[in-house]
């Protein structure tokens, strides 16, 4: 029998614990005239709305990337505040933040290239810029950016024998046409030249270092 009231009793407060949970935001107290009465704390808007645009969705490591957003406060341009944008690696780790200030129309405008030669995995990249204007603090939504590496010519998440071909025949073709193709512009200075078969080397030793690294954590 006692059994029984405790387990009555446990089920009484599960149910009890269960109401309180869906009914979050509603609170009991006691008003002015000594009755329970049921409170319900509304749910406040946050007044800052702030966007951040990329200007694609893909891009190669050294490709100049381009963010372009607004901030707002109850649909009224903000100005001279503080944007910041974070770039979270597949892992999740920051690797980037740059800041920009808006203007009069609330307006911000940032550009950042990812480093050569390439330090950062390719792979899905977050994106998101934030602000704050005294107590109220606003993210933008995430957006999604994939970084290819520098060298990684076609896009296939490797460097490999192909994408040396593809550099070694740009690099032969700029000298035989003088038109440089800008994927393996890699100071992109206009020319393909002993600067950019340095760069290429470096970064492909350097592609392959991270790449034996990554595999003996996995
Ligand atoms: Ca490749
Ligand atoms: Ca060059």
């Amino acid at each position: 029998m006692k059994r029984k009231v405790y387990s009555v009793a446990f089920l009484t407060v599960a149910v009890v614990g269960l109401i309180c949970s869906a009914l979050s935001g509603s609170v009991l107290d006691k008003g002015p005239d000594n009755q329970t009465h049921s409170i319900v704390r509304a749910q406040v808007s946050n007044p800052l709305l702030l966007t951040a645009l990329f200007d694609n969705s893909t891009y190669a490591i050294g490709q100049i990337v381009t963010v372009n957003g607004t901030l707002t406060y109850n649909g009224g341009s903000v100005a001279n505040v503080a944007v910041a944008v974070s770039v979270f690696d597949p892992l999740g780790t920051v690797v980037f933040v740059k800041s920009a200030t808006t203007g009069k129309d609330g307006n911000y405008s940032l550009q950042f290239r990812p480093p050569i030669p390439p330090t950062w995995l390719p792979g899905l990249y977050n994106c998101s810029a934030s602000a704050a204007v005294g107590e109220n603090k606003v993210a933008s939504n995430i957006s999604s950016c994939i970084f290819f590496t520098a060298l990684d010519f076609n896009h296939d998440g490797l460097v490999d024998f192909n994408d040396v071909t593809y550099f070694v025949d740009s690099y032969l073709s700029y000298y035989q046409s003088g038109i440089a193709n800008p994927a393996c512009d890699l100071n992109h200075d206009g020319k393909i030249d002993f600067q950019d078969v340095t760069m290429f080397v470096n970064g492909y030793n350097a592609y392959l270092s991270s790449l034996t690294m990554w595999q003996r954590l996995s």
